[in-house]
């Protein structure tokens, strides 16, 4: 057979093996596929992504990322609509799953290796519900100068929804972890970008000290609902605290390793940093990176809404959220002159450890003109957020600068 498509622009041998198997059936003219091409079923479309999440922004459609603006993450808990999406490749088409089917695989540096149903997990392990933030390390990656490749992502990349399943410690106990794990590696089931069943879209874990924290779970549930195709269906990780990257979606494995992980997004620039502080712009031997462990202090004003109008001297309610990775937030103060004075605010306990915490503070405007509300968190250890982008680094990532709404007084 001839054809008049160049072979260079075909995809090599096995190449688009995993879209075949995302998509449930085999593609007999997967040969003539250009390089690049992504079939339209898994292709899912942007409308479609933004129908399932009314008001966040896309950032991306191949492959599918959204944020949400601040002033739709206001809620205590943050509804599965307004929980942003970040995919690196395909995800499975929920079409094609079947519940009965999905398995989770734990071996590695394991005495037991097991192979779990969903139903296994939920009969044999205590069900847990917990409060958890999870935000992408490359949130605010948009204020960086020189920039960095990668979404822009300006303040929307976290939420803090309520997740149920079991205790990923308890499934690992279940397993027996050797005295010769010291790393995860975790697993799921979207396809690479590619097509190349060989390569996995992402692929990271933590310390086993980590993966041991009673408060990382594995998840099939959001809010008391299952959770949304885009964000894992039917079982992810939640490792609250770290990087969102850790948190696999549509998990199918886990390994303990007994070195630190390498799979994809684990070495180079992914999700690493310079071990020093570096001048903006300067190239970092790779040596010298090291990988994002607990994300820093931040905050979010969530009310009002940047651009708001108020009357002078009339006193309002200013309103957000809190979270320090690891950690916890000590107090949160707010400013309504660039910094140059700051007010305390009230600050909740959290739901649970891991759970973002709700700060409020009544303020008012001296006069009619121009103003911004800044907040800046600070955490247990002393930590602040600074008011301009920290530590440059060559992918942008743990950006935790003061969050600042424009409010005008007439
Ligand atoms: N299987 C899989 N898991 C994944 C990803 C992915 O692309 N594939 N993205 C990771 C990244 S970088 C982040 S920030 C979080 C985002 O979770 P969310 O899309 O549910 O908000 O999922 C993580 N888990
Ligand atoms: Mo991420």
């Amino acid at each position: 057979m001839t054809t008049y498509t160049s072979r260079r622009t075909l995809l090599k041998g096995a190449g688009v093996s995993a879209f075949a198997a995302a998509l449930g059936a085999p593609m007999p003219f997967s040969r003539f596929l250009p390089e690049g091409l992504i079939p339209v079923a898994l292709a899912q479309s942007a409308d479609d992504a933004l129908r399932s999440k009314p008001g966040l922004t896309l950032l991306n459609d191949r492959p599918i990322n959204m944020e949400c603006p601040p002033h739709l993450l206001d809620d205590n808990v943050t509804p599965a609509a307004r929980l942003f999406v970040r995919n690196n490749g395909l995800p499975p088409q929920i079409e094609t799953i079947a519940d009965v089917d999905w398995r989770l695989t734990i071996d590695g540096e394991v005495e037991t290796p097991l192979n779990l149903t969903l139903a296994d997990l939920k009969s044999k392990f205590e069900t847990v519900s917990l409060q958890l933030q999870l935000e992408c390390g490359g949130n605010g990656r948009k204020f960086f100068r020189p920039g960095a490749s990668g979404n822009q992502w300006t303040f929307g990349a976290i939420g803090c929804p309520e997740w149920t399943g079991v205790r990923l410690r308890d499934v690992l106990n279940a397993a027996g972890v050797k005295s010769s794990a010291i790393y995860s590696a975790h697993y799921g089931a979207d396809t690479h970008l590619s097509g190349n069943s060989k390569k996995n879209p992402i692929s990271r874990g933590v310390p086993i000290e980590k993966a041991m924290d009673e408060y990382n779970l594995i998840a099939w549930a959001m809010n008391g609902a299952p959770l949304p195709a885009l964000n894992g269906y039917p079982l992810r990780l939640v490792v609250p605290g770290w990087p969102g990257s850790c948190s696999q979606k549509w998990l199918t494995k886990i390994t303990l390793r007994d070195q630190v992980h390498d799979g994809a997004k684990m070495t180079g620039t992914s999700y690493r940093v310079p071990a020093y502080p570096v001048a903006p712009g300067t190239p970092v031997p790779e040596e010298d990176m090291q990988i994002i462990q607990s994300m820093p202090v931040k905050s979010l004003i969530t009310f009002p809404q940047t651009g708001a109008r108020v009357s002078p001297k009339e006193i309002f309610e200013v309103r957000g959220h809190a979270w320090a990775g690891d950690d916890s937030i000590s107090s949160v103060d707010v400013s309504i002159d660039f910094g140059a004075t700051w007010a305390r605010a009230d600050l909740a306990r959290p739901k649970n450890n891991y759970a973002w915490q709700r700060w409020r503070a009544a303020i008012s405007l001296p006069q009619s003109g121009y103003y911004e509300i800044w907040a800046r968190a600070s955490d247990n250890k002393g930590r602040a957020q600074p008011p301009t982008p920290p530590g440059w680094n060559p992918k942008g990532y743990l950006n935790n600068m003061q969050h600042r709404v424009a409010i005008f007084a007439v």
